[in-house]
């Protein structure tokens, strides 16, 4: 065994052990492949009101200007997969991802805590810790080193666990043992672009971000179009739809981060406590919460436009 491989061994080995899913490697280069495809997609004002989509493009595709002096990509998943959902069916609902303590602290301890073994073990390294608040192109750095292929619902997927789990990575100054993309196995399904409840899915592999229902309850700070009333299916935070249909989501196994688990009250709350939420009440139950990034108002705007 070479150095690059026991090096990248160690990694793997302590990413599992700290809870990752799993953990793939690429080399940090150019994304030549995505560029045009990023361009296209930013032209077409797929990115709504999302503006910092619009920054960075040339960091966004090139982590080597990112972090400088980086080699590799540490792509990293975090199942969040529960075992618990909405008792009331009737209630407005709130995607799986967002149930627990907010991933953005969960991953980023975890992420730390990868780094510091691997200067520990390894040598002096430099490294940066990315999860989803930088630009970065999580999904297709994941796919690239092996960990699964991005379906035409454009998230990343397994035949092994399907794709509710977190992309995060770290960009390291180290030359280690890159990994090869899979085959995509979507096929001749189209499961999720005939179940999106508001065509977002524009082609294969193509998400309209500012026709998504995750937009407009979670980024969109102005008030939901009009047009689009009557087609929310009842989501009043994200949307785990196109993700609900896809058939390799049946291989979804429960995650077993504990702070993933979700106030037992949010899960019993009926209809009628949705629509009645107060400040409080908001503030208890998504204390550590993504949901906070709605706010109280924010919330409150999604719930009534799904009552009208
Ligand atoms: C912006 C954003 C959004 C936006 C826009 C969605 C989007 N698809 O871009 C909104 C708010 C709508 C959104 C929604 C959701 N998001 Co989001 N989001 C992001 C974010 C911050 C950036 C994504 C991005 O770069 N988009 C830019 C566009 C251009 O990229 P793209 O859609 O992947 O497009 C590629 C393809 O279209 C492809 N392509 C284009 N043409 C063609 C043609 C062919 C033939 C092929 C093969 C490919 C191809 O090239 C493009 C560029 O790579 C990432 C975090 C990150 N830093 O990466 C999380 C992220 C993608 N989101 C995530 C999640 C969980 C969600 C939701 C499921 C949340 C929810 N339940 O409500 C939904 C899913 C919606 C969906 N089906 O995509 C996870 C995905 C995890 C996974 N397993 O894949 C990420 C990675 C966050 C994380 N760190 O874990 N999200
Ligand atoms: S998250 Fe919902 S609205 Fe967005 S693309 Fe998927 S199914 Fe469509
Ligand atoms: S629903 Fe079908 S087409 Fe969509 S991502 Fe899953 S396998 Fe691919």
């Amino acid at each position: 065994m070479n150095t690059k491989q026991k090096h990248t061994n160690l990694i793997k080995t302590e990413a599992k052990r700290l809870g990752f899913l799993s953990c793939g490697i690429s080399r940090g280069e150019f994304l030549e492949e995505e560029a045009p495809r990023l361009e296209k997609w930013l032209k077409n004002e797929m990115h709504g009101d999302m503006q910092y989509m619009e920054n960075h493009f040339d960091k966004r595709l090139d982590p080597t200007k990112l972090v400088e002096g980086s080699k590799s990509v540490i792509s990293l998943l975090l199942n969040y997969f529960p075992s618990g959902a909405q008792e009331d069916k009737t209630a407005p609902k709130i995607s799986k991802y967002a149930y627990g303590t907010d991933y953005h602290f969960v991953i980023k301890d975890k992420l730390k805590a990868l780094l510091n073994y691997i200067q520990e073990e390894i040598g002096d390294i430099q490294g940066r810790a990315f999860v989803d608040s930088a630009p970065v192109l999580d999904k297709v750095w994941a796919a690239r080193s092996g960990l699964g292929w991005i379906g035409k619902n454009s998230n990343l997927l397994t035949q092994q666990v399907g794709s509710f789990y977190f992309i995060a990575e770290l960009i390291v100054d180290l030359e280690l043992d890159y990994g090869n993309p899979t085959t995509d196995h979507c096929g001749n399904c189209t499961a999720c672009i005939d179940a999106c409840p508001t065509q977002a899915i524009v082609e294969p592999y193509v998400v309209d971000g500012s026709k998504c229902i995750s937009y407009f309850t979670i980024e969109l700070k102005d008030s939901i179009p009009a047009d689009f009333k009557g087609t929310f299916d009842n989501w009043m935070f994200g949307c785990d739809v196109c993700q609900d249909v896809c058939p390799w989501n049946r291989f979804s196994k429960l995650h077993n981060e504990p702070l993933f688990n979700p106030n037992p009250e949010l899960l019993t709350m009926s209809k009628n406590d949705w629509e009645e939420i107060t400040q409080d009440v908001f503030n208890r139950l998504f204390k550590n919460s993504a949901v906070k990034r709605t706010k109280y108002l924010g919330l409150k705007r999604n719930i009534k436009f799904l009552k009208q």
